[in-house]
């Protein structure tokens, strides 16, 4: 609920402004006052968004239900009206409603929960893969479809006056990770030294990266632009200089910047993957 009016009103104020004319690149950060979630650009966030209303109005019915219960008892059984008070200390029936009330709520809870949850998890039919690697304080993003072309992601601006040429203090970064529009890219997150998290709230994905593991987890963005994130895992001192920045490019302009990555390493344009690349090292 609240997350739909959150995106009317949005839409209202970028209508006014004309901000936000369609077609132009979304950049998903945090905003000042802001209440709800960011504008989801990927379906397991949007239908996070949707389990969030979902859980809203269930939340709003049970408070609005318990406070009301609460005045009518401080109403209608307080002591001037009852100078002989009641002595019930059983009601079988009362007692069974509020055990299978609860249980009831729960269930309904739990199952677009749990689809969600499994959702979320893996990809279906990933069309790419990048690796994530949380470093004490860095993200490095290897591409192993492309001979393993690995990114270092530093953090740009650590200051305000650091925040100069467009960059946002704390979220952005040298060397942003790219990736296609419309694609399904499959995310393996793992870690290098402590345990960090990956997360970027526009995708609806978070996802712990232990040293010596590999999670994984996926996400399809629908609509071009940055995105940003922060490490969700207190990971030392600089746990909070290590943000992530994700650039969602148009299909053509992805191919160019891997291949111009590719030339950077010096790894053959015809390259795919790491098995290829590795035949090729072993070769010369
Ligand atoms: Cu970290």
């Amino acid at each position: 609920m609240g997350h739909k009016l959150d995106r009317a009103t949005t839409g209202l104020i970028s209508l006014i402004t004309g901000a936000a004319l369609p077609g132009v690149a979304l950049a998903a950060q945090p905003e000042r006052w802001e209440l709800n979630l960011q504008p989801a650009v990927t379906p397991v966030a949007e239908k996070i968004g949707s389990f969030h209303d979902l859980l809203l109005v269930i939340i709003i019915t049970i408070t609005v239900f318990v406070a009301g219960l609460l005045v009518y008892v401080m109403f209608r059984f307080r002591a001037s009206a009852n100078p002989n008070p009641s002595r019930t200390s059983h009601n079988t029936l009362i007692e069974v409603l509020w055990t299978v009330a609860p249980i009831m709520i729960l269930v309904v809870i739990a199952i677009p929960s749990f689809r969600l949850l499994y959702f979320s998890d893996k990809a279906a039919d990933a069309e790419m893969t990048v690796k994530v690697q949380g470093y004490q304080w860095y993200w490095a993003y290897s591409y192993p479809d492309a001979g393993d072309v690995t990114i270092e992601s530093r953090i740009a601006a650590r200051t305000a006056e650091e925040a100069t040429d467009g960059k946002i203090r704390l979220l952005s970064t040298d060397n942003p990770m790219v990736v296609p529009v419309d694609t399904v890219v499959r995310v393996i997150v793992t870690s290098d030294n402590v345990i960090h998290s990956w997360a970027v709230p526009a995708f609806g994905v978070q996802k712990y990266a232990n040293p010596g593991h590999a999670n994984e987890t996926w996400f399809k963005a629908e609509k071009t632009g940055t995105y940003y994130g922060m490490c969700q895992q207190i990971c030392g001192s600089d746990h909070g200089f290590m943000p992530v920045e994700v650039k969602v490019v148009s299909k053509e302009e992805y191919a160019a910047w891997i291949a111009q990555q590719k030339a950077q390493a010096g790894i053959p344009s015809t390259t795919t993957n790491v098995a290829s690349a590795s035949a090729a090292a072993t070769a010369n």
